[in-house]
């Protein structure tokens, strides 16, 4: 596992990330253009949508600690073995996660730092805000760096005999209600009860199940919270065109998938109908037992829920395109106001301009695709981050157009366009040509292919 970005970092001088030196190994594929997004912080900026829309989630749970400042370079520990993540998980590979090197990373999920809060922090009810890195293919929707937000809420014996949760549950009900929209759980009749629980909790169901319903009331109170003033934007605005998109604008149609997290169980994706399509929002569950007990907790459940702000954001605020949350041109930050959702007017858009490249590789290794993973050979995440280390964000889109397998020669002929355009002026021919001439230079020098 030495092939690939890594050439370029593996071995050379210590990193640098966010002011600390970090020593380098075998595992380092941390990009210098990734690198340099750990300190936009965007979800901390309060007129940004990121920003706007994490506040709105924050007040909507006055009861729960916040923390939006804890640092992204975390452990693997951290990451994945407080969360009881197996060793071969395909999470950890290198072509999904950005190390430092084999013991620290950029965090891939907000649930890096379940343990760290409840054990070190001593907080029992909390949503942590943070940027979150992941290695993946670039189109409109798919981004590096994205942001989470987790919520955790931790009962104690005493919570779960005197009535605290139904009270909760009866208040977040009452809310709903009164603000006129309605997360409604289709599919969910019933479900609650034949989740199969931790061996953990045998004979503890009557206790858990309340968790369970304080788990999804929060998660629809907070989907009806946010949707809701999204309608009463639209309404105020003359737009009412959140009926066309939900299909009505009274409830808000939500629906759970069974789940399957190392860290908890029983799990659930949450999905929201918009525009006719199941939109996946959240991942959550009933936090593993083992988790609570390293955390000094044994006698206390809980559950966890983290869900991506960029999807949501993208609806809320109509932005078509992930990469405009990077930008630094007024004319989209001067769109929006804190505590306001707000539709965005797209300014003029840009020509693209496609480019392809093709080379082969040896058939063996060409299984491309985004689960392309051989142990030495080309790897479609290797090209997405040296693409975009060149052509930073005016890269819009990489795709693989074409395959094709030589009868003779043993080899595979792999054709990806590129289409480049900017988020914010004209590009000349001659700059993305040069763009594409070094893409070609450093694809063949660092991907072990053979540029046709
Ligand atoms: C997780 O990251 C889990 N940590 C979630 C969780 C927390 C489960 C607590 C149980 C308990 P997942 O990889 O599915 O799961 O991501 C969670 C959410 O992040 C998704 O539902 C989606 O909203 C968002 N998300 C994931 N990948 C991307 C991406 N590439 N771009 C934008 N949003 C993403
Ligand atoms: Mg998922």
């Amino acid at each position: 596992e030495t092939e690939g970005v890594s050439k370029t970092t593996a071995g050379s001088a210590p990193l640098q990330v966010l002011g600390q030196t970090f020593p380098t190994d075998a595992w380092t594929n941390l990009t210098p253009s990734i690198a340099s997004k750990t300190d936009r912080k965007l979800h901390l900026i309060p007129g940004h949508p990121l920003g706007i829309l994490k506040q709105l989630i924050f007040d909507q749970f006055p009861g729960y600690a916040y923390l939006d400042t804890l640092p992204p370079v975390v452990t693997t520990e951290a990451n994945f073995d407080s969360l009881l993540i197996p060793t071969d998980h395909p999470s950890r590979s290198r072509h999904d996660a950005y190390y430092l090197n084999a013991t620290t990373m950029l965090r891939s999920h907000t649930s890096a730092h379940q343990l760290e809060v409840l054990r070190d922090h001593g907080h029992r009810a909390f949503l942590v805000a943070a940027d979150v890195y992941r290695r993946d293919e670039i189109d409109a929707s798919h981004y590096p760096v994205f942001h989470q937000m987790e919520g955790v809420r931790a009962f104690s014996p005493t919570e779960r005999a005197d009535g605290t949760i139904q009270r909760e549950i009866a208040a977040m009900q009452e809310t709903i209600r009164r603000a006129g929209v309605t997360a409604t759980e289709d599919n969910l009749v019933g479900q609650s009860d034949r989740a199969a629980l931790q061996p953990e909790h045998t004979g503890q169901a009557d206790e858990v199940y309340p968790v369970i319903d304080h788990l999804k009331t929060s998660l629809n109170y907070w989907v009806a919270g946010i949707f809701g003033r999204m309608a009463r934007y639209h309404e105020a605005t003359g737009r009412p065109d959140l009926a066309e998109r939900l299909g009505t604008t009274d409830r808000i149609p939500v629906r759970w998938i069974e789940g399957n997290f190392p860290f908890t169980t029983p799990s659930w994706e949450m999905e929201v109908l918009y525009q006719g399509a199941w939109l996946e929002i959240c991942g959550c569950g009933i936090m593993k037992q083992k988790i609570m007990d390293d955390a000094g907790l044994q006698d206390h459940i809980g559950w966890a829920a983290g869900f991506g702000l960029e999807r949501l954001a993208m609806v809320l605020f109509d932005i078509p395109d992930i990469r405009l949350f990077w930008s630094e041109d007024p004319r989209f930050l001067e769109q929006f106001r804190p505590g306001t959702i707000t539709q965005f007017a797209p300014f003029s858009k840009y020509p693209p301009c496609p480019k392809d490249i093709s080379f082969w590789v040896p058939t063996l290794l060409a299984s491309a695709g985004s689960d392309a993973a051989t142990e030495t050979g080309f790897h479609e995440n290797d090209l997405m981050d040296l693409v975009r280390e060149i052509a930073q964000d005016l890269v819009e889109d990489v795709k693989l157009v074409d395959r094709f397998a030589h009868p003779k020669t043993g080899q595979t002929s792999l054709c990806y366009r590129i289409v480049y355009r900017s988020m914010d002026r004209s590009v000349t021919n001659e700059e993305i040509n040069e763009l594409q001439e070094r893409v070609r230079t450093r694809v063949a020098e660092q991907l072990g292919v053979t540029l046709r």
